[in-house]
């Protein structure tokens, strides 16, 4: 073989037992939100299955990996998943950055997920093997108010949860992120165009303290209890914050202050003792590599969809391990069934992983995406299937078109544009 287009890697040699990819398809549906797939076939007719949403611009992952990787792909084989990821991180030349990264994340774990089906193993197995009996996940109770919160969170605890987010609605704000109407599914993103949401942070300091003090009234010392900031307040704030907190014990602190700057989470670590999470929105081990070395979070919570799939979040939880910082990755809906299975093989084989968000997809989500994980105990197990354990239903998808959807903007009460 002699296309230099597939490089000096491709030239046949006798100990060489290629599986060629053959195809790859992008699959878009919107099971009541919407959903980017990334579908490779190979040579002996194995498929492997990638995440690629992107929850907000779908479509500018979609439009990289027709355009830009899948061109690249055909003939490739798909066994090389270090070499693909190089070639797609390296090779692009402008790398990095949400979009780039969430394409190479798809690309890697549908190739995982093929070598672990090559192999006839759960994904985990490949991986090392299980180091936990199961992936300790935790639930999200909110409401309106204080009270309705802690009712909500009762109920997670009723159902064998051990961790519970915490969010409820500001006095003063006519909503809020993280309160959702329906209580057993929380979905920030809409169609039409961005809602404008209102945000006040004197307001919302003065609430929180208030619902962990109830929360820890209603369950004693019995579960953990997390709370998300979601990126608004400045790192003095959220030093106050923190410190209102510490008598409730909060396993964690998320996204206290927008991390653009890793510099800014010293002020926060010297002003208090609550375990600070932060990191769903990073692309790679360059957005998180200070904070984890510095010691200045707990809890890294980088995903495989968004943080180049599950060779990069590899490299991510072996410095975070070398630091004591433990994984506590994403797990929102917009993180499809094909994402919650690669974070479930990948927590179960690591030795510091902390915790993992699992916000439940719909009945139609779940259709779509037939999966072999379930949950137990307050755990989730990825089962035993060979791979991730996860398809996609294609007809069924078919019947969901995508639509456009936008989460939401937030504005302070004069107007300004703030962080959502
Ligand atoms: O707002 O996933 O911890 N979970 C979160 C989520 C994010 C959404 C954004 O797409 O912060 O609710
Ligand atoms: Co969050």
């Amino acid at each position: 073989m002699t296309d230099r287009s597939l490089g000096a890697a491709a030239v046949a040699r006798p100990w060489s037992h290629a599986n060629p990819i053959v195809d790859a398809q992008v699959i878009v549906t919107c099971p009541g939100r919407n959903f980017v797939t990334l579908k490779i076939t190979t040579a002996d007719g194995t498929h492997g299955l990638g995440d690629a949403t992107l929850n907000g611009r779908e479509m500018a992952v979609v439009a990289y990996l027709t355009e830009h990787i899948i061109p690249t792909l055909i003939g490739r084989d798909a066994q090389k998943i270090e070499d693909t990821w190089q070639y797609l991180y390296r090779g692009a030349y402008w790398r990095g950055g949400p979009v780039g990264m969430t394409a190479i994340a798809a690309v890697d774990v549908a190739l995982w997920d093929i070598k672990a089906k090559m192999a006839g193993m759960p994904l985990y197995q490949l991986l090392g093997g299980a180091c936990r009996d199961g992936v300790t996940v935790y639930g999200h109770a909110n409401g309106d108010t204080i009270e309705e919160t802690v009712q909500e969170a009762l109920k997670y605890r009723d159902m064998g949860y051990r961790a519970i987010r915490l969010q409820c609605g500001v006095p003063g704000l006519p909503s809020t992120y993280g309160v959702s109407r329906d209580k057993l599914f929380y979905e920030p993103a809409q169609t039409g165009l961005p809602v404008e949401n209102q945000w006040s942070t004197p307001d919302y300091m003065r609430t929180v303290p208030q619902l962990f003090a109830a929360a820890r009234e209603a369950f004693g010392w019995d579960v953990e209890l997390l709370h998300d900031v979601h990126h608004r307040l400045t790192p003095i704030e959220a030093g106050r914050l923190g410190k209102d907190l510490e008598p409730y014990r909060p396993f964690w602190l998320e996204d206290a202050t927008p991390a653009e700057d890793q510099a800014a989470f010293r002020t926060i670590r010297q002003h208090t003792t609550t375990p600070l999470a932060v990191g769903e929105i990073f692309s790679s081990i360059w957005s998180c590599k200070t904070l984890i070395e510095e010691g200045l979070i707990d809890y890294i919570r980088a995903t495989v969809v968004h943080a180049g799939g599950i060779s990069h979040l590899r490299r991510i939880a072996l410095l975070a391990d070398l630091h004591q910082v433990r994984t506590g990755c994403h797990g929102a809906t917009d993180l499809s069934p094909v994402t919650m299975a690669a974070a479930l093989h990948f927590g179960l084989s690591i030795p510091n992983f902390g915790i993992q968000e699992y916000m439940r997809h719909t009945d139609e989500t779940d259709a779509v995406f037939p999966h072999a994980y379930g949950f137990q105990d307050g755990m989730l197990h990825p089962g035993e299937a060979a791979g991730l354990g996860v398809d996609i239903d294609e007809t069924l998808a078919e019947r969901y078109p995508y639509r456009r959807a936008y989460l939401p903007i937030n504005r302070l009460r004069d107007g300004a544009m703030f962080n959502w």
